[in-house]
């Protein structure tokens, strides 16, 4: 009873009948226009198009060739072509939680349905393997003590954020095989907030231990702090990925955790130390603030260590007036010094420097010239791009000093591998080579092929067989003309048109620096200009120098840190390295982390630009829907074996289950396990190395197991009472 209403339905019994009823056959689309008589004489639902691509419920009065007579649930009557129908769901399947359960699966059904859940504070939807969450923009009361419990319990099985992490969990310590938690989604759609639901549950789950579990939820506090910035789509929008990774003991206890975050070093967080509109840096795009939150509040909240707290804000103060040093043009070839204001001493004060010193180096360069060293004086664009770069290299080592605080307070041990689970944000694809390798009847399921994308983006390609992998592609032209020193932002747009020219996925503007890319998601304009030199990102010695010298530690140790960087000789080369080519390098690192785990997907769904709770705009969500192909994970799940494991492993979990003896060879042991318990054969299929089950089944052999094991333990207890 004290459950909410958002998810009292699952355990409610009518709600299972109802579930028990919807086991239809998924019908195929263009099946049903043969049917279209049937739809006729039972009156069934269909979804009707209208002139502006929104869906209306309607049922067809009748049908002649092309053309049919349709009557809207608002009692009017419409001839409609019947490229424009597609069939409705029964309404007994409406708001079902898997989509899954869908007999039409079509876009406007998906989106109905996701549609009636939300008005009912159903944020949370399956889509198969994937949760799929719809911003909700308001405190639902789905995240209590008591329905974390439930889910512990598996009272609750509705899906939830929290469902993912205990089945993650469980997976982990059943298999001892690391996690992954990959949340994707766009700009305000809620992959932090859910990122934070699931370390919030898996701090419950692992808590007691260590004295770690409490402080993992508390890092996203300063995190945040540091690393996230209001933007017109989000009011608490991160600015850098991150990857944390919780690790278990083998009783499932938490024993310390990780930090990875990919950070981009842009400003845009504020402090009370003048009003924030006084700064350059932040009263530029009128974002200073946001309606409900009460900064002083959220200030007080962020605790660190009082002795790193005073030297951290004492840097991003320092950050702050680095913003407003302006400089003046002495000559007419536009070469500046800095102007001697409050701004430049400020900073020099905060930074511990000389401020003569710090100008010198804001307005000039050093160019070695034989075994001199000459001064040249800095134009107005390279002045200010040399302030801005001392800006973004303090903030950055900062933010990144702070991550490694909290990796030194989370860490307790030694990290062993095999019981984590890391939770991500961004989004990974699934591999199907493995089924066909395994020699089992899968009919291929159309996935839209992005190959033809990924190779404009870089494709390695071999001249000579077995000599020289050459990568082309975007990437690496982008990088060939960074290097190359009279290249322009034109020439680039020119060798792009030249070399991509083939690819079916890229289109050269006619005129201008621009190009564009279709992605997955949709058609992407791209303006060349400044791509160059935001690429090349060039490593401002004098800058490091002066960091050096100042009376601060931690600008010291951050001085340090890069100098270090360079001389080491593997990373030398990252220090030398493009933009380009240090992200891809990142990209690279995360994905061979992930695919070490088996990953659990969250689709986060943002219903509306506004963030207003309750407004669901149809068209904003199918384009996200289908962005992240939603329609064609449900397609493939449907018929899909969404659990895999090898024969051995099955054997050695629920071989003991058998009334026979066990077989020597794993495979047959699989199948007479699959037959003693009379799994429905279309429920699994029997590869050579490994075992493919749907969706669900594994949990009834997990039941099995558990009761068996509790009778054994049960009957242990008993024979020992007897034995004393
Ligand atoms: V960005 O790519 O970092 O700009 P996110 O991370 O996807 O973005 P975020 O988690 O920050 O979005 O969510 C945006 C806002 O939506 C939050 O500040 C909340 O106000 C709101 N939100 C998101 N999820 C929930 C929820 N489960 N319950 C209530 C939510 N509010
Ligand atoms: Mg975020």
């Amino acid at each position: 009873q004290s459950l909410p209403t958002s998810l009292r339905d699952t355990i409610c019994p009518e709600r299972e009948t109802k579930e028990k009823d919807c086991r239809t056959e998924p019908i195929s689309e263009p099946e049903w226009v043969n049917n279209v008589e049937f739809f006729i004489t039972k009156k069934l639902g269909v979804w009707c198009r209208g002139r502006n691509g929104e869906w209306h419920l309607g049922k067809i009065q009748s049908a002649s060739g092309d053309a049919a007579c349709v009557v809207l649930s608002t009692t009017e009557v419409v001839e409609v072509s019947m490229k424009e129908i597609l069939p409705a769901n029964p309404d007994v399947l409406e708001g079902v939680d898997d989509l899954i359960q869908l007999s039409y699966l079509n876009e406007p059904s998906v989106l109905y349905n996701l549609r009636v859940r939300y008005s009912q504070d159903l944020i949370y939807s399956k889509a198969g393997p994937v949760l799929i969450a719809v911003n909700p923009f308001k405190n639902v009361q789905i995240y209590g003590n008591d329905i974390r419990s439930a889910y512990q319990k598996k009272a609750l099985v509705a899906p939830h954020v929290y469902a993912v992490a205990d089945a993650a969990f469980d997976e982990m310590m059943r298999e001892e095989k690391n996690q992954s938690i990959i949340i994707s989604g766009e700009s305000g759609a809620g992959k932090t907030e859910t990122a934070k639901y699931a370390m919030q549950y898996l701090e419950a789950l692992g808590g007691g231990n260590f004295g770690v579990d409490n402080e993992i939820l508390k890092t996203n506090c300063i995190l945040e702090a540091f690393g996230n910035a209001k933007t017109s789509r989000n009011d608490n929008s991160s600015r850098f990925g991150k990857l944390m990774e919780i690790h278990f003991s083998a009783k499932g206890k938490i024993c310390g955790a990780k930090l990875e975050t990919c950070a981009s070093p842009i400003l845009k967080e504020r402090l009370n130390l003048k009003e924030a509109s006084e700064y350059n840096y932040l009263n530029q795009s009128n974002c200073l603030t946001i309606d409900r939150i009460d900064d002083a509040q959220k200030f007080h909240k962020l605790m660190i260590p009082q002795e790193h707290q005073e030297r951290a804000f004492a840097l991003l103060a320092a950050v702050l007036w680095l913003g407003n040093v302006s400089f003046e043009v002495i000559d007419n070839e536009n070469h500046v010094d800095v102007v001697a204001d409050e701004a430049v001493t400020n900073v020099a004060m905060l930074m511990g420097c000389d401020s003569k010193e710090l100008m010198v180096v804001l307005s000039t360069c050093k160019l070695q010239a034989g075994r001199d060293c000459i001064a040249k004086r800095l134009t107005l664009p390279q002045a200010t791009d040399m302030r801005d770069s001392l800006a973004k290299i303090i903030y950055a080592s900062l933010f990144n000093w702070l991550v490694e605080q909290i990796n030194t307070s989370l860490e307790v041990g030694k990290l062993r591998t095999g019981r984590s689970i890391s939770i991500l944000d961004i989004y990974g694809f699934e591999s199907f080579k493995e089924y066909e390798g395994d020699g089992i009847d899968w009919t291929k399921v159309e996935f839209k092929d992005n190959q033809e994308c990924l190779d404009l983006i870089e494709k390695v390609i071999s001249s000579v067989p077995s000599l020289d992998l050459k990568p082309i592609g975007l990437v690496s032209l982008l990088d060939e003309e960074s290097n190359f020193p009279k290249a322009t932002d034109t020439t680039f747009a020119n060798k792009l048109k030249h070399h991509l020219k083939a690819n079916s996925c890229f289109r050269g503007e006619r005129r201008g620096h621009g190009f564009r890319v279709s992605h997955y998601a949709g058609e992407v304009l791209y303006d060349t200009n400044g791509f160059l030199e935001k690429n090349r990102d060039p490593l401002h010695v004098d800058l490091i120098q002066l960091l050096s010298s100042c009376n601060c530690q931690l600008l010291n140790l951050f001085s340090s840190k890069m100098r270090d960087k360079s001389l080491k000789p593997s990373l030398s080369e990252s220090m030398n390295q493009s933009v380009i080519t240090k992200f891809k390098s990142q990209l690279f690192k995360l994905m061979n982390k992930l695919e070490d785990t088996t990953p659990h997907f969250i689709r986060c769904i943002k219903p509306n630009s506004n963030h207003l709770p309750g407004v669901y705009e149809e068209n904003h969500v199918l384009q996200q829907l289908r962005c992240c192909g939603v329609l064609e994970i449900v397609r493939i799940s449907r018929s899909g074996y969404h659990t895999r494991m090898t024969h051995q492993d099955l054997a050695a979990r629920y071989g003991f289950l058998l009334d026979t003896k066990l077989s020597q060879d794993p495979l047959s042991t699989s199948d007479s396990i699959m037959k003693q318990f009379n799994l429905p054969p279309e429920m699994y299929q029997v590869g050579y190395r490994k075992i493919y089950l749907r969706t669900g089944q594994i949990g009834l052999l997990e039941e099995r197991r558990e009761y068996v094991l509790q009778g054994v333990i049960g009957l242990q207890k008993h024979l020992r009472g007897y034995k004393s």
